[in-house]
């Protein structure tokens, strides 16, 4: 039996009904985060705790609850559903009430759901990389909130799909930006390149561990935004986010990236990315 997170509670999944006024549901008015388990833990869970509550003060959601209780609560269902690897989603919209785009009055709750599943690492696409297509950036002005409205980031997605590509590389007019679901990262002459994190991108969680990572490396970081020539020119490409990790691109709108081979600095920073990950806890 599945288990969720609904408000301040783990209930059965059976247990949970959304509401059809729910300002998720009508408006995508709400937030979300994903995040990584490995090995029964939560992986950088503060940095995604904090971002979920920076993204609720930017659309003014007040979220009921304590960090330290939603952690607790995180925890809980990754404990209820037994996951050792895969990932939770949790998200909170501005609560139901009869449609209006005006928030609602106070005494309207918002509502806390969240999913745990266990999933395997992208092995086959850490090791061999995966091809990727130029899409217009059509989204908002506001990506740096982690916001339930996505259409623009799934209209990308499917394009990429369609073309046998696992993602989308956004751009606005010769600027790239991010990925659909990832942040992305060019490496010329022995330097890290990726855009500054303003708010045309995510500021993703693990962008900032590669950035650390680059650092324990001794590989230097320019954040500067790449423009698509820039990005193709690059001697390596990759993308990062929570479930993708370190995922090497190799080719761009059939453009091979460093001769269609996984280069020597994303490998690095893949293996030091690996010594962040929790161990097993031995029992
Ligand atoms: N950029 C966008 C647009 C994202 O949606 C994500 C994460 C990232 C960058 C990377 O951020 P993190 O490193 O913090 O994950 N997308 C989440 C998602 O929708 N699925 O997995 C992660």
């Amino acid at each position: 039996m599945g288990y969720s997170l609904l408000n301040d509670r783990i209930v059965t999944d059976e247990e949970v009904v959304i509401h059809k006024e729910d300002r998720g549901y009508q408006f995508g008015d709400g937030i979300y985060e994903v995040i990584k388990v490995y090995n029964g833990q939560l992986f950088t869970a503060q940095e995604h705790i904090d971002r979920f509550y920076v993204s609720a003060e930017e659309i003014r959601l007040t979220i009921p609850y304590t960090k330290h209780k939603l952690h607790q609560l995180l925890h809980e269902l990754v404990e209820a559903n037994e996951i050792n690897n895969g990932h939770i989603y949790f998200q909170i919209t501005r609560g139901a009430s009869a449609r209006n785009h005006i928030f609602p009055s106070a005494d309207v709750v918002p509502v806390l759901t969240g999913t745990a599943v266990e999933t395997s690492r992208p092995f086959t696409n850490l090791e061999n990389g995966v091809k990727a297509t130029f899409v217009e950036d059509i989204r908002w002005l506001r990506c740096d909130i982690k916001s339930l409205n996505l259409l623009g980031a799934v209209l990308a997605k499917q394009e990429a799909f369609e073309k046998g590509c696992y993602e989308a590389i956004l751009h606005r007019a010769e600027t790239v930006t991010e990925g659909s679901s990832t942040n992305v990262f060019g490496v010329k002459d022995g330097v890290l390149h990726t855009h500054p994190a303003n708010n045309f991108i995510l500021k993703g969680i693990t962008r900032h561990v590669v950035l650390q990572c680059a650092q324990e490396i001794g590989l230097p970081v320019q954040e500067q935004a790449m423009t698509k020539q820039q990005l193709l020119a690059m001697d390596e490409v990759f993308i990062a986010s929570t479930t993708s990790e370190v995922t090497p691109v190799i080719d761009i709108d059939g453009q091979q990236i460093n001769g269609g081979q996984v280069g020597a600095w994303t490998r690095k920073l893949q293996a030091q990315f690996e010594t962040k990950i929790p161990a097993p806890v031995s029992i």
